[in-house]
């Protein structure tokens, strides 16, 4: 049986490029006798930036349901929320004592996210150059590490990873390895996986960027919940170009290209008689609206009893928890911890 893990940061509202590149490959393997899934939604990793905690509560219920509406199913995949389960921070910390600084503050992810803070390990100055800099977490910095964490826990064999998270997924293989040798075999050396759909469904009114949870303006996203209104206007809207012609062209036509490529993945039709983008628009727009309306139908009848959806957390953590404590107990003993 092959493990795999697959997280979803609980910091907004779950888009059409997470059903594609995550969640659908995520239910399509359930299908697969020798794979067994965990789906982590991660709350703690949703901490490294500033946050509010009644929206992060919400969040987290939330992408449990739309989960749950979208085909995860808990009896084949073992849905979890991150904090539900100890065992990850506790590992987190007993990583920590086997990586690097250097190797933390080199990740692109921290880098970026943390640009325009100050030198790491120096405060803001209050005037001058630098002054007014954004306060950046410690737990940003960390943050690879509990993922290391959160992979290495369940013992995961297979992770499915993106191009913006396989740095940090190398990170995950460098810190087990480096264990194993240090303190004797005690994790499994994980593999990344590209997802079977590997498409990264980009911004609808920038294709230059993916379409993200947090980017500022909702208008190159579509959420899997919104109104079929609210899609056929975004799609409406989606930026295209002058040259008028239907074809793929990553370079030069980014946001047709992205366009043909949702549709490929919403649809089975051929696609050789789409002479003008208004036509592509308006086949976009039906073969979404196709996918969604089953997924914001179910997503309506459980969003009513939450309590299902936590008593289905809950389930999920007693599922995943003895093998958690068991790996954490022989990197303890490994480590030279009393038990
Ligand atoms: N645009 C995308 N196309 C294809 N796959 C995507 N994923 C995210 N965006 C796209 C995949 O969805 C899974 C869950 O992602 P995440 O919650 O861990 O956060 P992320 O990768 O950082 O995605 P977002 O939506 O852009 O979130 P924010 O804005 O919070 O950073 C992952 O498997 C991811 O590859």
């Amino acid at each position: 049986m092959t493990r795999r893990l697959t997280g979803f940061q609980p910091t907004g509202k779950l888009h059409l490029g997470n059903l594609i590149g995550a969640m659908r490959p995520l239910v399509q393997a359930q299908e697969r006798p020798d794979t067994r899934s965990i789906a982590m939604i991660a709350d703690l990793h949703a901490m490294t930036m500033e946050h509010d905690p009644a929206q992060l509560r919400a969040n987290t219920l939330q992408v449990a349901t739309v989960l749950l509406a979208a085909g995860v199913d808990p009896r084949r995949t073992a849905l979890i929320a991150h904090s539900q389960v100890p065992e990850h921070s506790e590992l987190h910390y007993l990583l920590e004592c086997v990586t690097g600084y250097g190797e933390a503050a080199r990740m692109i992810q921290f880098r970026e996210k943390s640009a325009g803070s100050p030198l790491p390990g120096f405060s803001a100055p209050s005037e001058g150059p630098g002054a007014g800099s954004k306060h950046v977490r410690l737990s940003l910095l960390t943050y690879p590490v509990l993922m290391a964490a959160d992979i290495l826990v369940h013992d995961s064999e297979q992770v499915p990873v993106g191009d913006d998270q396989s740095q940090h997924l190398e990170l995950a293989r460098t810190i087990a390895t480096r264990f194993n040798t240090r303190y004797g075999e005690t994790f499994t050396v994980p593999e990344g996986i590209r997802p079977e759909s590997a498409a990264r469904v980009m911004d609808l009114a920038d294709p230059a960027r993916k379409m993200s949870k947090s980017s500022p303006s909702p208008a190159g996203r579509i959420g899997l919940l919104d109104s079929p209104d609210v899609i056929r206007r975004t799609i409406a809207r989606a930026v295209t170009d002058t040259v008028g012609i239907v074809r793929d062209d990553p370079a030069g036509q980014p946001g047709v290209t992205n366009l043909l490529g949702i549709l490929r993945a919403c649809s089975d039709r051929e696609l050789g008689d789409l002479h003008s983008y208004g036509a592509l628009k308006r086949e976009v727009t039906d073969a979404v609206e196709a996918v969604l309306t089953p997924i914001r139908t179910r997503y309506a009848e459980l969003a009513e009893d939450p309590d299902h959806v936590r008593k289905v957390l809950s389930e999920g953590k007693a599922w995943v928890r003895p093998r958690a404590a068991e790996t954490v107990r022989r990197t303890r003993a490994a480590l030279g911890l009393l038990d």
